[in-house]
């Protein structure tokens, strides 16, 4: 409940910013609407919008790029086949010590994949169609019984799947883990504005906003007391990972030895990459962003002609995709965390919908209307003192399902899957169908209980031959 005297300093320093347009119906409210929009109002840094605002006025619409395109080179990263054997003893022991923590982000609302409900609920695997909280649970749950420890699991949902995600948590009995090994918490948000710089109302009571972005986690992971419990249970390494891929390696001891060792010389934040499918592939681009940091910088904000450049060999010069999976010291965390979470915010132009007074009713606007502020955790990286990129074969560990057909999409990801587990399967001699493309001709899936990498499953009862069009699950 806001007292008295409060009330009136909201509302005065709305309209000493110039957004006083947001209080118009505030006298119509019922008590309770009123006091609730208070509250979200208050919770408005107006000083950061003003900031945000004067940039949007001085650079337009677009460019808000940090960094100058063209003095971008591409960034160094440790090449697939490099010599690791040593990293990965030092990887487990830090599992077996319970060193380690999951990180995933699943604040996105999902909306290209047009799916519902929250995105880690979607049914993701090629024959069980298991749901992705489920295939990282199960990964998990086969880690922690490998190495004998618990690695505990943070999730950063959004305000608009929060409860939606804690009921799917339950309803699912937290997949047979122990509950309080896994922590559920909501991103924060920020106001969408008009073109003009103006705070929107997307109810007479409620202001237009949108979670802020996965950069947000940073400020998250403080507010709701993840950071504190990772803390006093001696975590000191998270691996970080999107919601949207199923084929993740969450617990990888040669990416963790690799940036432990890097972090005790103080290397702070690691990054996995995969060489682009091809120029036009929409992921971010990992890039020496000057004085010898390496940053992701996201493919809408690369000119094109960095894009397609290529080298003698005609190779993309710009070739490390980031496929969004990183390890974070937890010493460099807490240090993100002082001050003002220093993350910039990107402008994207979206559709927002609005309250329109005349009709008495949100409208949804049919083309981009509004700016939306997202912060990006890659930012976070130039923050690093040193941070390093390893690189990792796609067919291992990159399927994203983001949208409903084409690339990224159920079926797409499918296709990988198989593939992966047919070259796994391989591996062993089992002789796998495959297409004259080179996909495997066959539904195969594998059970993070049974293998949680190739290897694994030389202990396992195999078939010699799977037949063309046949599903296995292993
Ligand atoms: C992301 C990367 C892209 C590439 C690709 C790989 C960005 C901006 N781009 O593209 O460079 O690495 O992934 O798959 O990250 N999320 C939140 N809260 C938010 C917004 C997003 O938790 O406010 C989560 C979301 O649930 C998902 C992840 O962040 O797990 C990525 O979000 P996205 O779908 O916006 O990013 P995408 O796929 O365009």
């Amino acid at each position: 409940m806001l007292s008295a005297e409060i009330e009136p300093r909201i509302t005065e320093a709305f309209h000493a910013h110039g957004q006083g347009q947001v209080l118009r119906h505030l006298a119509e409210l019922a008590p309770r609407q009123r006091q609730e929009f208070l509250a979200q109002l208050a919770e408005v840094d107006l000083a950061l919008m003003a900031k945000l605002v004067a940039e949007l006025k001085a650079q337009g619409h677009r460019g808000d790029a940090k960094v100058d395109p063209m003095t971008l080179a591409p960034a160094p990263y440790i090449a697939l086949g490099s010599r690791t054997a040593d990293a990965r003893a030092h990887g487990e022991s830090l599992l077996r010590e319970g060193k380690v923590a999951a990180f995933t982000v699943a604040g996105g609302q999902g909306t290209r994949l047009g799916w519902k409900g929250p995105k880690g609920t979607y049914p993701a695997t090629v024959v069980t169609g298991k749901p992705l909280f489920r295939v990282f649970a199960e990964q998990i749950a086969a880690a922690e019984k490998r190495y004998g420890c618990a690695i505990p699991w943070y999730i950063m949902t959004s305000p608009l799947n929060d409860a939606d995600t804690h009921a799917f948590f339950r309803d699912n009995n937290w997949f047979g883990r122990n509950p309080s090994d896994t922590f559920l918490f909501p991103q924060g948000t920020m106001p969408s504005i008009t073109f003009e710089g103006k705070l929107m109302l997307e109810h007479p009571s409620a202001l237009a906003v949108n979670p802020d972005g996965h950069g947000g986690a940073i400020r998250a992971l403080h507010h709701s007391g993840a950071l504190q419990d990772m803390l006093a249970r001696g975590i000191a390494h998270l691996s970080y990972f999107q919601v949207d891929n199923p084929l993740v390696r969450i617990v990888d001891p040669v990416f963790l030895g690799l940036h432990a060792r890097s972090a005790s010389s103080s290397g702070e934040m690691s990054s996995k990459m995969v060489a682009k499918r091809d120029a036009a592939e929409k992921v971010g681009v990992f890039c020496d962003v000057g004085g010898g940091k390496t940053g992701v910088v996201e493919y809408s904000d690369m000119p094109s002609q960095l894009t397609n450049a290529v080298d003698g060999q005609g190779a993309l010069r710009f070739n490390a995709g980031s496929v969004a999976i990183h390890l974070i010291s937890l010493s460099f965390l807490d240090r993100l965390t002082v001050g003002d979470f220093a993350l910039p915010f990107h402008r994207a132009k979206k559709k927002v919908p609005y309250w329109c007074s005349t009709q008495g009713k949100t409208i949804d606007p049919v083309e981009p209307n509004a700016i939306k502020f997202e912060a990006f955790v890659f930012d976070a990286l130039a923050l690093a003192s040193k941070s390093l990129v390893m690189e990792t074969a796609r067919i291992e560990e990159f399927a994203p399902i983001k949208n409903a057909s084409g690339d990224d999409s159920p079926a797409s990801s499918h296709q990988i899957q198989s593939n992966r587990n047919g070259a796994w399967l391989e591996r062993l001699g089992v002789k796998v169908p495959r297409r004259p493309n080179g996909d495997v001709n066959a539904r195969i899936e594998i059970l993070a209980q049974t293998a949680l990498e190739a290897d694994d499953l030389a202990d396992t009862d195999l078939p010699r031959e799977i037949e063309a069009g046949a599903e296995l699950v292993l």
